[in-house]
């Protein structure tokens, strides 16, 4: 089989990168390992920076978000029983919104289906091939038999665990990584969300996250060990911790079912390049974020744009500028969500291993956003997300 772009991986970064390539008339075949329902059912990310929300629109796949998501215009900084409200729309002008991930692919893959689009899902043994040539391929195995995907432009979207960015030379490679002395112990609950607004919490036990995914569905978060058992964590434990570290005036916690739980490792990393050869990286496949500053999904779909716009001239007219800038153009943006995140989470995180120095330190600085209009801004401006090509 032979197409024009070969992607590995259908998740947002992927599916995305297929729909926006249909619609300029370039045509791509999608590899996905796992099956349909899973990929389909898979809980993450849930905050949408406003340049990506807009980017869905435009592309025609934002019409359940538009009817489902909700437009945020604020969140709230609680510390010590007291709020601060980041008002996104006073300072900035614009909005987030909160959409889950999983719709987004269900949108997308259900577009692309329509479409006539290929999605191979359960493709195994997934390997790219010369792709420091003209003439990259990739091998898998779909319905029991080895098939091969002759393509001009292969696209690695496979995230972290993919087998995309080790095909790469690792003598051409160079990493960037931290591990954070912690992780998210995160919950999906059937209770209407307590607060209207995303609420950040500081505690001295450990951070706190309540966020949410409909008006009857809340998604809240708790900072743990990097490698905490689950096991240990029955439901009234993780409501009772819950509601000790976001305990606030005026404020109740509503607890209800817990319909899934599971344990997030925190890190925050970079492969340079983002491209060798015929092979680009896309998505959490060459970075990833710890979620305190709810940017990953954001970061694959601004992957996207840059590249969607580089391959345009190149298939039109043979153009290369923009193609050969691809890595660059993506890592201004990149390291620039790597800070910020990495601040977010220094900011709101319990360190074990401050002193009490830095404890106050990391006090003074909340204090200090709590006010000043000029700091405030400068999370809100972050938060919102910046323009996609910078
Ligand atoms: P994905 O979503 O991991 O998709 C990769 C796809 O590739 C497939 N795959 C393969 N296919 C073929 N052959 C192989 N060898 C393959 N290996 C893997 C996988 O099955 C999968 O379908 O990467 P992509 O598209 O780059 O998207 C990245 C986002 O998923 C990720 O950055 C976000 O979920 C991160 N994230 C958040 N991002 C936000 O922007 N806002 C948030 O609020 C937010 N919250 C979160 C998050 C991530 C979390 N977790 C669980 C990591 C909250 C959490 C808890
Ligand atoms: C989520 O709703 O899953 C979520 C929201 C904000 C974050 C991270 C995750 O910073």
């Amino acid at each position: 089989m032979r197409t024009q772009v070969g992607i590995v991986g259908a998740g947002p970064a992927g599916l995305l990168l297929s729909h926006l390539l249909h619609l300029n008339g370039i045509e791509s075949v999608v590899l996905e390992a796992r099956s349909r329902a899973y990929v389909e059912g898979r809980i993450r990310a849930g905050v949408l920076e406003q340049p990506v929300e807009q980017l869905l629109t435009d592309a025609g796949v934002g019409t359940r978000m538009q009817a489902e998501g909700m437009a945020h215009e604020g969140v709230i900084l609680r510390t010590e029983g007291h709020d601060h409200r980041i008002d996104f729309q006073a300072l900035t002008g614009k909005h987030v919104m909160v959409y889950p991930q999983h719709k987004i692919v269900q949108d997308l893959i259900a577009a692309r289906l329509a479409a006539g689009g290929q999605i191979l899902f359960e493709a195994a043994g997934v390997s790219l091939n010369d792709v420091g040539t003209d003439a990259p391929f990739i091998v898998y195995e779909h319905d029991g038999r080895q098939k091969r995907l002759d393509c001009a432009i292969i696209a690695g979207c496979d995230g972290f665990h993919g087998i995309s960015r080790d095909s790469i030379p690792a003598a051409c490679r160079r990493s960037f990584d931290r591990e954070y002395p912690f992780g998210w112990l995160g919950i999906l609950a059937d209770t209407p969300p307590s607060s209207e607004e995303l609420v950040y919490a500081s505690h001295d036990r450990g951070f706190a996250l309540l966020s949410m995914r409909s008006p009857s569905v809340s998604r809240l978060y708790l900072q743990c060990a990097p490698d905490e058992d689950i096991a240990h964590w029955s439901d009234g434990r993780i409501w009772d911790e819950l509601s000790l570290r976001l305990s606030c005036q005026g404020f109740t916690l509503q607890p209800g079912t817990i319909t899934q739980k599971g344990v997030t490792p925190m890190r925050s990393f970079v492969s340079e390049p983002m491209q060798y050869g015929r092979l680009f990286l896309l998505g959490d496949a060459a970075h990833i974020v710890p979620p305190t500053g709810a940017k990953g999904l954001n970061l694959a779909a601004a992957d996207v744009a840059v590249l969607t716009r580089a391959l345009i001239p190149w298939f039109r007219a043979g153009e290369t500028a923009l193609l050969e800038a691809y890595g660059e153009t993506c890592l201004r943006r990149v390291w620039k969500a790597q800070r910020f995140s990495w601040w977010m989470t220094s900011l709101l995180h319990r360190f074990d291993a401050h002193s009490p120095f830095e404890r106050q330190v990391q006090r003074a600085e909340l204090d200090y956003i709590f006010g000043s209009v000029a700091a405030s801004t400068a999370l809100a401006e972050n938060y919102v997300g910046l323009p996609l090509i910078l």
